[in-house]
């Protein structure tokens, strides 16, 4: 636990320390502990009571380097320390991609580190699942029980037999390596719950994830996402700059979200019909030629066949599905390609909604290709090379072993490393085309994450072998066999992780512990060196993380100094025009609006509008994110001041059809379940949606500000998938509202 920003006096920075802070860059970080020493308000609020009572005036503060892990933006962070506890988490102002900015949930990483609720040390489960009798057990009986179980199972169903879900974190890379080594093609993470289908379209139309250059656009139509609120850096703190520069904000979202409320223009779309706007919009560019002809000469594929494709997606056909007048469709698609091409449509992030999710979204990305955006400044950019390696590891090949992944062929357009969860889970019920029996999830809550919560306990009937590594008792902990202490991200070394970003801020950044490791709590390097050495190829873990990184960063050598001296290293690669000479990594070598490839696999070549289903008496249930929560991870004594449940939004006049008052208590209803809440009378909500916040109504009592508090949505959520990328779609129920006990 090395300091890597000399200590200084909280207060005064005497003049040996202000010269090496000054030589370092780091005057603003010092003016931020003074303040902090000076106590102002806004501040003081944040800081923990265990804090203000152990931290004495005159005891020297250090300050570290780090990478905030609340959610998976990694922002940059200067953590400072004082008598061993961290007291206060600021911005690190070199950090380009987070714009010298931590939010809420990055400043209440304190509370995370001094949970109360952490997990302490390895528990067995000893009565049933989720009965919560529970055996401490050391490490090393702990890390035996998994090798026995692992050993047993592989022997009896194949090392396929062992499904892996690592989470959004640095160290997932050794829990993926770990699983190819020990033999299992059956990985999935959280990435199925949330944006392959948005990934799938953009790389089925532009051969790329891209980045959107929020910070130069001019003008940019953000639908189905929340930047505001959903934080993604940079492009929240983007989209406010631009904002002030004079972009033009037009936001489609059933919900008037906090992006609504900044934006010029907000429409209460039906949901599940944006592509009839884009459709529409795409005529309308087409028919009146307002794109740029050399650019799509040079570029787009298939351009006459969208122009008949779109002709009849006439404005004002698509007011008719989307309800937004055709006048307004008409004006915002000659707006924006006036604008065009420092202009967008944001290819957002979550796009775990409709079964057509892949497609909705393609007609976004074709949009965007109208606009002739790509690869230009405001527009859509293609991902940078930070020029971080993957280090080479031998991979054993095993006979006995099925021939692909549980979910192999069950979508056309899987990510293959990635699967589909929802599909996953479907197999192992079923057993078919062979059975899974344990699963190894590290940092991901999949019980209140992934739709339909009573089939996740169904799967689980179908597990002998559970164990889930967290820093919490989980609701996903909660009813596994094992659970495995974690440090936070405040107390582990981790690799070199490296972030895409639009704007130049494309880097590359390292963590190393700020504070000892608490309680028994081990990292997930460790966890797989240890477990490996048990299984008999514990030279594939043969490293510690100084070694690792030196590999990881053998292509870019200076970054090592740079990333020790500054938190965080730049590539100085190009930033616009990447593809100036250079095919795309399409079938056709230009930006698809025509896909050859979907033809041949009996898909719509150009997406088709189809309409979402309707049923008389029900309400569309939507999800979406609060400012205040990272998912599930409500259980923060910080972040709980804002909000301690959630409740059930519903436009007023659907309310008062069914005669249900604000704030009575409701029951909702779907084909997956039933729960009970309290019902928030709200005009910004479009009339047929209703909507609620994710994380609460835990099981887990282990959680204890969030145990029984409001309703968990994972339990009425219906389980769709979309049909190209497997994705999980959770915009496809419909529920029924009623009052309570009625
Ligand atoms: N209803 C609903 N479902 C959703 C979404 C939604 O908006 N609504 N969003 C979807 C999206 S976009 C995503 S990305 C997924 C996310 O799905 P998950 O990855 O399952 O989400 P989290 O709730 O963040 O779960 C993270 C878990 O990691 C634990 N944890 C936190 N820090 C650490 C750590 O340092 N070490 C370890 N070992 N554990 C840690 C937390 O306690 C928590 O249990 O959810 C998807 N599902
Ligand atoms: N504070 C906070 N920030 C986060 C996260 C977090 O949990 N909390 N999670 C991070 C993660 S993992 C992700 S993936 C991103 C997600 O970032 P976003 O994708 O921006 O987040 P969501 O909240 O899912 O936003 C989806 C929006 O679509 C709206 N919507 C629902 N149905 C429709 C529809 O049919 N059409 C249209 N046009 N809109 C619709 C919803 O009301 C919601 O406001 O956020 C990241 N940032
Ligand atoms: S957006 Fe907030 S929670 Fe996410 S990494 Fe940045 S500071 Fe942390
Ligand atoms: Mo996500």
């Amino acid at each position: 636990m090395e300091p890597v920003i000399d200590s200084m006096k909280s207060g005064s920075v005497s003049a040996k320390d202000s010269k090496r802070l000054s030589r370092r860059g780091f005057l603003q970080a010092s003016a931020a502990v003074a303040a902090t020493a000076a106590g102002v308000p806004g501040v003081r609020g944040l800081v923990s009571e265990a804090h203000a009572k152990s931290a004495a005036p005159q005891a020297p503060i250090t300050s570290h380097y780090t990478v905030c892990d609340m959610c998976f933006n990694r922002c940059g962070m200067i953590a400072r320390v004082q008598n061993g506890r961290v007291v206060k988490l600021d911005p690190n102002p070199k950090f380009l991609k987070s714009r010298g900015m931590i939010c809420a949930r990055g400043n209440a990483a304190i509370a995370q580190l001094y949970d109360p609720d952490r997990l302490k040390t390895p528990l067995l489960r000893k009565g049933k699942r989720g009965e919560g009798k529970w055996q401490q057990l050391s490490w090393d009986q702990a890390l035996d029980h998994m090798a026995e179980q692992f050993t047993r199972i592989a022997e009896k169903y194949t090392r396929c037999g062992v499904m892996f879900s690592p989470g959004s974190d640095m160290q997932s890379q050794f829990l993926n390596r770990f699983a190819e080594v020990f033999g299992s093609y059956n990985v999935t993470s959280h990435e199925t719950l949330c944006l392959l289908s948005k990934n799938r379209a953009y790389l089925d139309t532009f051969g790329e994830t891209p980045y959107p250059d929020v910070l130069y656009t001019k003008y940019i139509i953000i639908a189905g996402a929340n930047p505001f609120e959903a934080i993604i850096t940079p492009d929240t703190m983007d989209l406010m700059e631009a904002r002030r520069n004079g972009c033009k904000i037009v936001v489609l979202d059933p919900r008037y979200t906090k992006t609504a409320a900044l934006a010029d223009e907000w429409y209460a779309i039906r949901p599940g019909t944006d592509m009839a706007f884009f459709l529409a919009m795409s005529n309308v560019i087409i028919q009146e030629r307002l794109f740029d002809p050399d650019f799509a000469a040079e570029m787009l594929h298939g351009l006459d066949e969208y122009a008949a494709h779109v002709r009849d997606y006439t404005p004002e056909w698509a007011e008719g599905e989307c309800g937004i007048p055709a006048g307004d469709i008409r004006r915002i698609a000659r707006e924006i390609a006036k604008a065009a091409p420092e202009a967008m449509v944001y290819p957002g992030r979550r796009s775990s909604d409709y079964e057509d999710s892949t497609q909705i979204r393609r007609s976004m990305a074709i949009a965007n290709a109208l606009l002739g955006n790509w690869d230009r400044p405001g527009g859509i950019l293609a991902a940078r090379e930070v020029g971080v390696r993957s280090p080479y590891y031998d991979v054993p090949w095993y006979d006995d072993n099925p021939d692909d992944r549980i979910d192999h062929g069950m979508a056309p357009g899987l990510i293959h490393h990635e699967g589909s969860f929802k599909l996953m889970r479907d197999a192992i019920i079923k057993e078919e085309p062979y059975p899974i029996r344990g699963w190894f999830t590290f940092k991901t809550n999949f019980m209140q994450t992934a739709a339909n919560r009573r089939k996740t306990l169904e799967m689980l009937e179908h597990l002998d072998f559970v164990v889930n590594a967290d820093i919490v008792m989980s609701d996903t902990a909660w009813y596994s066999d094992l659970v495995l202490p974690s440090p936070s991200f405040l107390e582990r070394d981790d690799p070199v992780g490296a972030l895409q970003g639009s704007s130049a801020c494309a880097c590359a950044v390292w963590r190393d512990a700020v504070v000892p490791a608490m309680y028994e709590s081990r990292p997930m390097l460790w966890i797989c060196q240890e477990l490996s050495r048990r299984l008999g190829f514990g030279e594939s873990f043969n490293f510690d993380i100084e070694q690792y990184r030196r590999w990881q960063l053998e292509g870019i050598p200076d970054a090592y100094d740079v990333i020790k001296a500054d938190g965080v290293y730049y590539n100085p690669s190009k930033v616009y025009g990447i593809y100036f000479d250079t095919p795309l990594k399409t079938l056709a070598k230009k930006i698809e609006l025509y896909n050859q490839r979907y033809v041949d696999e009996g898909l719509d070549p150009m997406p088709v509008y189809k309409a979402p289903r309707r049923k008389d008496g029900t309400f569309r249930l939507v999800v979406g994110r609060t400012a205040f929560f990272t998912h599930s991870n409500t259980n923060n004594g910080l972040l709980i001041e804002f909000m301690d449940e959630n409740v059930l939004w519903m436009h007023p006049a659907a309310a008062s059809r069914l005669g249900l008052g604000d704030g009575e208590k409701v029951s909702v209803a779907s084909g997956a379940g039933r729960v009970e809440l309290s019902l928030k009378h709200f005009e910004g909500i479009e009339e047929g949606t209703v909507y609620m916040a994710t994380g609460f109504g835990a099981l887990s009592p282990g959680l204890h500000l969030v145990h029984g508090k409001g309703a968990s949505i994972a339990e009425v959520l219906e389980d769709h998938a979309d049909h190209i990328s497997g994705n999980m779609a959770m915009h496809e129920t419909l529920v029924t509202v009623s009052r309570r006990g009625a």
